[in-house]
């Protein structure tokens, strides 16, 4: 059965993770925003079917998959719903946990890298938040990229394995890619400076980069290019500074 997976179509977002995950997985699915809008797909799509009155759960924002009679929203949700049949969870109720654990704390940077160029309000303009973007990017970079990629460096350190839960690939070590890739093409010079103290994160990022059906998928045009008008974005006065 094709799951249908609901994001704007213009930007990688956090629709992205379950993109990786699908695309990884080589599986069917329909991007159904990205289809024309003569085709039923476009932005119109995912509003649609917001104001519809579909059975399941309702959803409050995108990203969310329609899966059969399953409505899933919530990147971590969504992952661990469709991780068993994708192949990318081991099969155990534990290691299941500690990869929502995983990509649940992956969701809390991915939202405070947002909040660094959005500090005040989703509905303003960067331009009208810049100072307080700049003040909270300076503490992002001196205070959480260093929590955070540390903590994943430890996950990796421990892990017993070449991969976030070990020896089994997952769906975590994917999300741990997009979150690098991120944060690469955000706060370039930051990432520069902190790359000697995460080597197993950085050569994850690299590892997850060259398998067979990701590399293809990067390489075309399913894989939007990053914008000022994605999760992550590059503002030079944000990134560390010379
Ligand atoms: N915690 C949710 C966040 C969902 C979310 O913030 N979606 C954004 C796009 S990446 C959105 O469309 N938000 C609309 C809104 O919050 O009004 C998740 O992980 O899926």
């Amino acid at each position: 059965m094709t799951i249908d997976l609901y994001y704007w179509p213009s930007i990688q977002g956090r629709g992205e993770f379950v993109r990786l995950a699908l695309e990884d997985a080589g599986v069917d699915y329909d991007d159904v925003a990205r289809r024309p809008a003569a085709d039923g797909g476009g932005v119109a799509a995912i509003q649609r079917y917001l104001a519809g009155n579909k059975p399941g759960a309702l959803p409050l924002a995108p990203p969310f998959v329609v899966d059969g009679a399953h409505v899933v929203a919530q990147v971590a949700a969504i992952l661990d719903h469709l991780a068993p049949r994708l192949g990318l969870v081991p099969d155990d109720a534990a290691a299941r946990t500690r990869a929502l654990q995983l990509q649940l704390t992956i969701a809390d940077v991915a939202a405070e890298a947002h909040d660094t160029h959005h500090p005040i309000a989703v509905s303003l303009y960067y331009a009208q938040q810049r100072d307080e973007a700049k003040r909270r990017a300076r503490h992002f970079i001196d205070e959480r990229i260093p929590k955070f990629l540390g903590h994943f460096e430890q996950v990796l350190a421990r892990s017993g394995g070449a991969w976030s839960l070990g020896d089994d690939f997952s769906y975590v070590d994917l999300s741990l890619f997009q979150l690098m890739s991120g944060l690469d093409y955000a706060f370039p010079r930051a990432l520069t400076a902190f790359a000697p103290k995460i080597p197993r994160l950085r050569d994850l990022h690299a590892r997850v980069a060259e398998r067979p059906r990701l590399a293809a998928y990067l390489a075309s045009p399913r894989r939007l290019p990053w914008t000022t008008h994605d999760l992550f974005r590059h503002y030079p006065e944000l990134d560390a500074q010379p």
